[in-house]
């Protein structure tokens, strides 16, 4: 009896100890667990954000960061995760959401368990994170689409959008300004005729893409918002000998785009640089863990080599301007990223 009231009394001590580590009052360690959080696993743009919280850890010495996502690109899938980062008690996670509003039960219960919460690339909802961090904004990505897309179709014909999955807080923010931009006059013989999802799925966007130049035998061009569907799409353009005919573009990785760049099946496309935002949401997060800062509107954070980094309306913090890539700079960023 004695021993096990004894038993008891210390597992409370423990786990109230625990729970007081979890509270608000940050803990000073040498060393403080992250995780990059992306929308699934094996897409490449994401194995380089990775790369570039690596780096960051590495500047800063006081973060170990680790890699983690779903199979598929589901927010069920990111909640059981961030459910097992709970109960480990990790000291931040970055998140590149699955849905803008789905995950906010979850993170809410991470960050009342005193764990710091960022989206990056695909937003949470405000009261779902601190700050969510995107690569530009999502007017400029938006509207840039149809520009790229129009340039490469002489402005004419029928155009459609391969996107990620139907959920995705980002691609569903530049969709609804490519929206916008097809109305202005420029783009009078333009029409946006379907919005398909790839869900960063390459077979099940090389299927949508194949799909879509069957039910529109004259589309002009297929954006691809997604560097995962833009492969996909490229490869199925190519393979239906429609390369030139049905133009392509979207937001694609310099490394995997290069070969259908220089071949012309991708007359253009824009993208930012993945390593970047992964290094960015890094120092982010360690300033929060380590209250160097809060993430107030209006406040700054020190990005290391990124310079200061501001918080905007709705705590969203941007980073700059996608590049254009074409035939003649490929080769110079496929090395980077
Ligand atoms: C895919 C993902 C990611 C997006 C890029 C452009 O890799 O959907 O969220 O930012 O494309």
């Amino acid at each position: 009896m004695k021993k096990i009231g004894m038993l008891l009394l210390i597992v409370l001590v423990v786990s109230t100890g625990l729970f007081a580590q979890g509270a608000q009052e940050p803990v000073e360690k040498d060393s403080y667990e992250i995780v990059i959080l992306v929308k699934s696993m094996g897409n490449g743009f994401f194995d380089a954000c990775f790369e570039g919280s690596k780096q960051a850890a590495e500047e800063l010495g006081n973060i170990n960061t680790t890699y983690m996502g779903p199979v598929q690109t589901t927010a069920e899938g990111q909640i059981e995760i961030i459910e097992t980062l709970i109960a480990q008690r990790v000291d931040g996670i970055a998140i590149s959401a699955n849905d803008a509003d789905a995950l906010i039960p979850v993170t809410k219960k991470a960050m009342a368990a005193g764990i710091k919460v960022i989206s990056f690339d695909s937003g949470i909802n405000e009261g779902g994170r601190i700050v969510d961090l995107v690569p530009s904004k999502a007017e400029l990505i938006g509207r840039q689409q149809v520009q790229l897309a129009a340039e490469l179709a002489d402005y004419s014909g029928d155009v459609a959008v391969l996107s990620a999955s139907a959920q995705a807080t980002n691609q569903n923010a530049w969709i609804s300004w490519m929206k916008e931009e097809i109305k202005e006059d420029a783009y009078n013989d333009m029409e946006l005729v379907e919005v398909v999802y790839g869900d960063d799925a390459p077979d099940k966007s090389y299927r949508e893409a194949v799909a879509l130049m069957n039910k529109y035998p004259d589309l002009k061009a297929i954006i691809c918002p997604t560097t995962v569907g833009l492969l996909a799409t490229a490869q199925a353009v190519k393979d239906e000998g429609k390369s030139g005919v049905v133009e392509v573009t979207g937001l694609g990785l310099p490394s995997e785009m290069k070969g259908y760049i220089l071949d012309g099946t991708v007359g253009q496309m824009a993208l930012w640089n993945p390593i970047d935002l992964g290094y960015t949401s890094t120092y982010i997060l360690e300033a929060l863990i380590t209250d160097k800062a809060d993430g107030a509107v209006g406040t700054t954070f020190d990005a290391g080599k990124m310079g200061e980094v501001l918080v905007e309306d709705k705590g969203i913090a941007v980073m700059g301007t996608p590049f254009v890539f074409n035939a003649e700079n490929i080769e110079q960023y496929a090395a980077i990223f």
